[in-house]
Order: structure tokens, then sequence, then C-alpha cells
């Protein structure tokens, strides 16, 4: 498999030796083949992954993202519990080495033999060390964080561990041991952090916790007063085929002004939430942390915690259950996030609107009404996509933009959460057509970043290492 360029998203036919170049005509919109079998194709997805190890943690893709990324790590590590259960454990174990005082897992953990210029925002224009719960001499951080997929994989590595037994087991259960609290306590920073008021529902200050330029943000980015941004030279554009496919230079300096203020405020969180212009009440962030204390509590079985610790852990996930009931809209029942400032819903239609379907447990009757709107012509069901998957924004919605990052394409990771959702809540049957149609999608298009839901066009970078691991975890399943 050739790594000389993120943009080559060429297919590699069922049986083409591993490094080949190809015409740039084949770039783009090029096809695996419906016919690349089961085998091959966890083959290639193993591949994307071993490319983009670094021993011990991996690169989120070859050259645009060449750090580790918090979630893309924990999508990541359930890939390599496909291939090296223990490999699998090592991924989480390495993130949380920079985990905050705080409890806080950090959005990016820098590769120091990286050099500054490999990503922007680098080590230094964050500047983590004005926090006294900064990882200060054992990683450079930045200082935000992203959704928590992490007990979800600590979960599923437990799962293949479990069916291989032996030392295997015995291995993951050790070190499984020593990651519970380190777990316990990144929900907690969560639970408590980011919801001062005990509301259930997990505050986010800013897109770069995982969603950059979805559409939900931005009302509250446009009416940001920007202020004095150091200057700065972008690289994420060096890496992809066309600009179009990214973040506008305006929510740049949006996304690198609200840095400035978080330094201000030392990236103290109760100071943030008294004085700063992005707090968004996030209905994704809270159904994934809903889901991932599911997740933890079996954990909590599985290591014997405290009956205090596993009583907490159902507190902050019915929490979390009836923050998320409380921001279903009566008319349309999506799910809204809430704009902390002006105490609004933020009514646009994205894939998060349908929140209750990503945990298993939620109401039922919310649920039937979280997959009608799924399946509808708003999402999953309109008419002109390629593939019945959710995209990122509604294709119904004046804003839907089908090839720029958060604002249309389809992410595979995202349909993987949906998939998990579904499954656990007991639609198995629909759980089990998006796995197919998904990997039948991830055939052609290969594993982009994200790809165009009407044309199955792959964008962004290739050989991105979260769709290969998810492509593998469906592949097992
Ligand atoms: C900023 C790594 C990350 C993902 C995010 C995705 C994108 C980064 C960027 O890439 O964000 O974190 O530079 O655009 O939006 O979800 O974790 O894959």
């Amino acid at each position: 498999m050739s790594t000389s360029s993120e943009t080559d998203h060429r297919p590699i036919p069922a049986t083409a030796p591993r490094s080949v170049s190809a015409p740039a005509a084949e770039r783009h919109g090029a096809a695996y083949g419906a016919a690349l079998t089961d085998t091959a194709l966890a083959e290639h997805a193993a591949d994307v992954l071993r490319l983009n190890d670094m021993g011990g943690w991996t690169k989120a893709a070859p050259l645009l993202y060449p750090h580790q990324w918090s979630w893309d790590s924990a999508f990541v590590a359930i890939g390599w519990a496909q291939v090296d259960v223990r490999r699998a454990m090592t991924e989480q174990q390495r993130l949380f080495e920079a985990q905050w005082r705080s409890g806080m897992v950090p959005q990016i953990v820098f590769n120091p033999d990286a050099g500054p210029e490999s990503y922007f925002p680098d080590p230094a224009r964050w500047a983590c060390e004005l926090s006294p719960e900064a990882p200060i001499g054992i990683a450079e951080t930045s200082g935000l964080c992203q959704p928590p997929v992490h007990a979800i994989a600590v979960r599923r590595i437990l799962e293949v561990a479990r069916e291989l037994g032996g030392a295997e087991l015995a291995d993951v259960r050790a070190r499984l041991v020593d990651l519970f609290p380190k777990l316990l306590a990144w929900h907690r920073y969560l639970a408590e952090n980011r919801d001062p008021d005990g509301t259930g529902l997990v505050t986010t200050y800013h897109p770069w916790e995982g969603i950059d330029n979805s559409p939900r943000w931005d009302a509250v980015l446009a009416r940001l007063e920007v202020g004095a941004v150091p200057p700065y030279t972008r690289r994420d554009v060096q890496h992809v085929a066309d600009a179009g496919q990214r973040p506008t230079n305006e929510h740049y300096d949006r996304f690198l002004w609200l840095l400035e203020l978080l330094k201000r405020h030392r990236y103290d969180d109760a100071e943030i939430h008294l004085h700063y212009p992005f707090l968004v009440k996030d209905v994704f962030l809270t159904a994934v942390l809903v889901t991932a204390n599911t997740a933890l509590r079996e954990i909590a079985e599985f290591v014997g915690a405290s009956d205090e610790d596993k009583a907490l852990i159902d507190l902050w996930r019915d929490r979390g259950r009836k923050g998320i009931a409380s921001t279903v809209d009566a008319r349309s029942g999506m799910t809204y996030d809430l704009d902390m400032t002006t105490g609004a819903p933020i009514e646009v239609a994205t894939f998060a609107g349908m929140s209750p379907l990503i945990d298993g447990g939620f109401d039922a009757a919310q649920r039937a009404t979280s997959l009608a709107l799924f399946d509808s012509p708003a999402f999953a069901g309109h008419p002109d996509l390629r593939w019945r998957m959710l995209p990122s924004t509604s294709p119904e919605s004046e804003v839907f933009d089908p090839r720029n990052y958060w604002r249309g394409p389809v992410w595979p990771i995202v349909n993987w959460l949906y998939w998990q959702g579904l499954r656990d809540g007991g639609d198995v049957e629909r759980a089990e057509e998006l796995r197919t149609v998904s990997l039948d999608a991830l055939r052609t298009v290969g594993f982009a970043e994200y790809f165009d839901p009407m044309t199955g066009e792959p964008l962004g970078s290739a050989m991105q290492s979260w769709t290969a691991a998810v492509a593998l975890d469906w592949l097992a399943s």
C-alpha cells in the first residue's frame, strides 16, 4: 500500500500488490470493487493500522493527522482488537498516560518527534502549561477533549480477550485493573467539570471537541467578536485534494480565537463556564457518554469495582439519559444541542438529532421516533443517497454540503456508533442492514476519512485509521 499521498484514494483490487502508484485520474471516486472479499478487506484495513502504527500508539492518518487523537485512538483500539488484542490495550494505556490531573483525556497527544510543522495548532500554540492540571513533563497535549469512546473500546477489547481466553485474557485483565480508575476519572471529569449543574448534559467548549465544522456550531461561532489572533499558517489544507473539503478560513479564525480565550482562562473549567462565549450542551457527546457509562459499568463488574463506584456510574448514566430526554424537540422529535448563552436549542438537522439511538437503554418510544427519523428522507432514507447510511448533515437542510467535512459527508465512525446502539437496543435487523451497507460502501470507497453521501467519492484523508478500524470490527461482528 503506497504511503505517498494522503489524497491518494486509488483503488486496491483484490489481487493488487501492496505498493503500486496510481495515476492521478484514479485518485478519487474509484472503486476498491464490490468483489473484494471480506478477508481481503480485513487485510487492507489491518495494513492501514500497521502503516499508521507508531509503536504503542497509532497516528490518526499518515500526514494530515500525525499525532494520537483521543476518540480516534479509541476506535483504533477497537480495530486493533481484531488484529492483536494486547496491542489494542496498549493503544488505550498510552493515551491515558497523557490524562490531565482533572481526569480530562486530551483531544491530541502530540508526537514529540513529529516537529512543530507537522500539524497546526502545535503544542506551543496550545500552551497547556498554563493549566496546573496538564500532564507537564509527561506529554504535550492540546487543551480540549473529545467524545468518550474509550470505555466502549475497552469493553470490546475485553469481549475479544474473553473469546481468546488464556494468556490474552489474563494480560488484558491485569492491565484493566490499572486502567479502570483512569476511565472512571475521565467519566467523572465529564459528569462534573463539564456539567457543574448536574443537568446530565455535557458542555462542549469548542468545535475541535469532535465535530469541527458542523453547522450545529454556526450560530454560536457567528456571534463571536473575534479579537487579535496571532498569525498562523494552516497545515490541514496542504493534505487534502481541495480546501472545499475542510473548514473555511473564517471558521479557523474563530476556532483560534476561542483557543486564545481558553488560554486566558488557563483551561479552568469553572472559569470557562462563567466567562466564555462558546458553551453548548452537546447531545451527541452526552449520548456517547451514556453508552460509555453502560460499557464502564460492565468493566466495573469485571474488575470487581466497589459498590460505590458502580452506583456512581449508574447515576451518571441515568442522569445522562434524562438530560438527553430533556432535549427532544416536541415538533420534530429531534434532540437538539442547547446554546447555554442564549438558553435556546440549536435547531439544525444533523446526525446528532437521533442521539437516543446511540445507547440501547433509552426509552423505547423515543428510540422508535429517532429510528423513524434516521430512516426518513431527511437522513439515511434520502432517495439520492448511494448507500443507506447516516450523513453528517441532513441532505434536506439548506446548509447541506455533500463534500465539506461535517456539513454533509458520511463518516463511517458515526455510523458505527449508531450501529452499535441499534444492535444493543434490540433493533437487530436494522443494525445488520447498516453493517452490511457500510461494508459495501467501504469496499468501494476505501478507508477515506469521510465520503460524499450521494456519489461515494472518498474525501479528506485516505488511509484514515479509525475508518479501517471500524471496518475490522464490522467484519468480525
Ligand atoms: C481537529 C482526527 C480528527 C478527528 C476529528 C475531526 C478532525 C481535527 C482537524 O480530525 O479534527 O481535531 O484538524 O480537523 O473532525 O473528529 O478526531 O481524525
